[in-house]
């Protein structure tokens, strides 16, 4: 653990140049264990959303691009490159994704709770929803929840590493929850059984911080 802690800094040191930067992961790569496994954490943490963040920084170098924040990025999305798009989608969504898993059981607030209720009927008419959502994405992408303009919940999915903060993407709104379908995000251990993926990762869902950027959403 203190190994882990200790090599954590020194790559945040090493790319402290670099404008987008990986955060550490809130757990160890075993935490998630058994409905995410270790090595899939592992491979996704430090190759899959690590080489999202390096191409992205030498995508935008030297480009209209470079110094915009991601959100500034998105809202924009048209006007750059695809490699800008698929990268910097790849660093905000894995971002999140890591965000709102979590080995600690939470429940979602009263008022998370009240908003999933008005819009679906209940929690386990959002986790279908979601499921759906995930399972139909033909290929690569991710499930959302997200809080619409008009401050609803909606259920939606993207192709590719695109998301709902996108101006491109067909559902617009704020993030509260994404899913990974990307198969690099289960298949060592559910090979082409999304479904079942889909299924147990609600058992890891981190709903204090799903709860916490609704708030946050509410409030833009
Ligand atoms: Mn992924």
């Amino acid at each position: 653990m203190r190994f882990w802690i200790l090599f954590s800094a020194l790559v945040t040191a090493m790319t402290a140049t670099a404008q987008f930067t990986q955060a550490p992961l809130p757990y160890s790569y075993s935490a998630l264990e058994p409905y995410i496994d270790s090595q899939t954490m592992e491979i996704h943490y430090t190759k899959h959303h690590a080489g999202y963040i390096s191409n992205l920084n030498k995508a935008v170098k030297g480009t209209p691009a470079e110094g915009l924040s991601l959100t500034a990025l998105f809202s924009r999305m048209g006007e750059f490159p695809d490699v800008i798009r698929n990268n910097a989608g790849g660093h905000y969504n894995h971002d999140l994704f890591w965000s709102v898993l979590s080995p600690e059981k939470s429940d979602p607030s009263p008022e998370l709770l009240s908003a999933v209720s008005s819009a679906f009927g209940n929690l386990d008419s959002l986790k279908k929803r979601m499921n759906e959502a995930g399972a139909k994405r033909f290929g690569s992408g991710w499930a959302w929840l997200s809080v619409d303009p008009n401050g609803k919940l909606v259920v939606s999915s993207t192709p590719n590493q695109d998301n709902p903060l996108m101006s491109v993407a067909e559902v617009k709104g704020i993030p509260v929850l994404g899913i990974d379908v990307w198969e690099h995000a289960y298949y060592l251990r559910y090979q082409n059984k999304r479904g079942d993926y889909l299924a147990a990762i609600w058992n890891v869902i981190n709903w204090k911080e799903v709860s916490r950027r609704y708030a946050e959403a509410l409030k833009k």
